[in-house]
């Protein structure tokens, strides 16, 4: 088989970097490892930036988004017994969009399908070679046979615990890391919304936030210890668990319901770079993991593709290198913004074990100032909503 781009991994930014090219004329295969069914059902992410919602609406992939999706113009912050709005779109002009990664993942796939796009699920064994060639090759197994695609360019697209990242030789990497001491226990409860918008709790227990998902299905997480299971929680007691980490001298109180799916998450800081070597380009997860505290993965694999896919139309189309060697630096001055204010975000907002009596002092000085100041407030409000492409 030969094409044009080869693309490994039908997350966000495997399906999406198909999408655009396609729409400049460019041909990709899509090699994703689990069933459709799977990718459609996997529960994560459910925050878009106002950049990610517009390109998906300029493409031609956001009706269903505009129909589902909520618009949030603020979020709220808990802390000390009382709640604070952030007016995102007061301070910013801009606003977010609640729609679940999965609804994304649908969309995408049912673009790509239409359009017949090559998209080969349950493929197994990648492996990527030759990426110092003007061809670099995958070879891989689908529907029990062995194949082999040979491409222009391979772009990684296949998360955190993908197999592109691996290709690149140690002496060119340089990774960067950070785990935290904490997960987050997520779960969607069958409930109509307790809140019009998110709301992000800091709390002597732990860390707590109020998202939703429709009408009748709102999406909830509170920060665990990592190595947790999920059968230690019954549903009393996550529930009196979110009550006191939510609760505030306003009489406001969360709407109970029932719980149908659990599940515990790690959290972790990691960049990988560069994010090129040769013709093979790493965008998403597989270069870059954030903490969710900030919302911000989905919509940094989003923004890398979009970069990506400019660049490669005017290698492919033109023969013009420039975008392409530029890719990795362009991309990581976004990816360091984000990682910089997840970490922010997750500093101020979880409780840490070994946290000393001062720096609890400074967390509650630094929530104080964020929800007092406009321009602190200004600042996290413009990193929430997405700086500009
Ligand atoms: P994905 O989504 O992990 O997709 C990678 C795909 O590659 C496949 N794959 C392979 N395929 C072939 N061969 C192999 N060897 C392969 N290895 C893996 C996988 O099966 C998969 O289908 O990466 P991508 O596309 O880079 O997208 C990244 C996002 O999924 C991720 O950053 C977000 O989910 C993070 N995230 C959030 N992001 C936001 O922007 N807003 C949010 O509100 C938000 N909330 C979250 C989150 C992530 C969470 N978890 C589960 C960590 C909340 C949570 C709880
Ligand atoms: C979600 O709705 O899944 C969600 C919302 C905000 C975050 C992370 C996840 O920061």
């Amino acid at each position: 088989m030969r094409t044009q781009v080869g693309i490994i991994g039908a997350g966000p930014a495997g399906l999406l970097l198909s999408h655009l090219l396609h729409l400049q004329g460019i041909e990709s295969v899509v090699l994703e490892c689990r069933s459709r069914e799977e990718i459609e059902a996997t529960i994560r992410a459910g925050v878009l930036e106002q950049g990610s919602r517009d390109l998906l609406i300029e493409t031609g992939v956001g009706e269903r988004m505009q129909r589902e999706g909520f618009v949030h113009h603020g979020i709220e912050l808990s802390f000390g017994g009382r709640r604070h709005r952030i007016d995102l779109t007061e301070l910013t002009g801009r606003s977010i969009t609640v729609y679940a990664q999965h609804e994304v993942i649908k969309d995408l796939v049912a673009a790509r399908l239409a359009a017949q796009g090559q998209l080969l699920f349950e493929v197994s064994d990648v492996n990527i070679a030759d990426i110092d060639s003007e061809r670099p090759t995958v070879s891989f197994a689908h529907k029990g046979e062995a194949a082999r695609l040979e491409c222009d360019y391979v772009i990684g697209c296949d998360g955190f615990h993908g197999v592109s990242r691996g290709t690149i030789p140690h002496h060119v990497r340089k990774d960067y890391s950070r785990v935290y001491p904490f997960g987050w226990f997520g779960i969607l409860v069958e409930a109509p919304p307790s809140s019009h918008e998110l709301i992000y709790a800091q709390h002597e227990r732990g860390f707590a936030l109020v998202s939703t998902r429709s009408a009748t299905v709102q999406r909830m997480y509170f920060q665990c210890d990592p190595h947790d299971k999920v059968e230690h929680w019954s549903d009393d007691r996550i529930w009196a668990e979110l009550h006191s980490r939510l609760e505030n001298d306003d009489g406001w109180r969360l709407t109970e319901g029932r719980i149908f799916q659990k599940n515990i998450v790690a959290m972790r800081s990691f960049v990988a770079t560069p994010m090129r070597h040769g013709r093979l380009f790493l965008a998403g997860d597989a270069a870059h993991i954030v903490p969710p505290t900030g919302a911000k993965g989905m919509n940094l694999a989003i923004a890398d593709v979009r970069l990506l896919a400019l660049a490669l139309v005017e290698a492919i189309r033109n023969g013009k290198q420039e975008g392409l060697e530029r890719y990795s630096d362009t991309a990581l001055r976004r990816v360091w913004r984000a990682e910089h204010f997840s970490w922010f975000m997750t500093s101020l907002l979880h409780s840490f074990a070994d946290a000393s009596d001062f720096q609890r002092q400074l967390q509650r000085s630094e929530l104080e100032y964020v929800v007092s100041s406009r321009a602190a407030m200004t600042s996290l409000a413009e990193n929430y909503v997405g700086l500009p492409f």
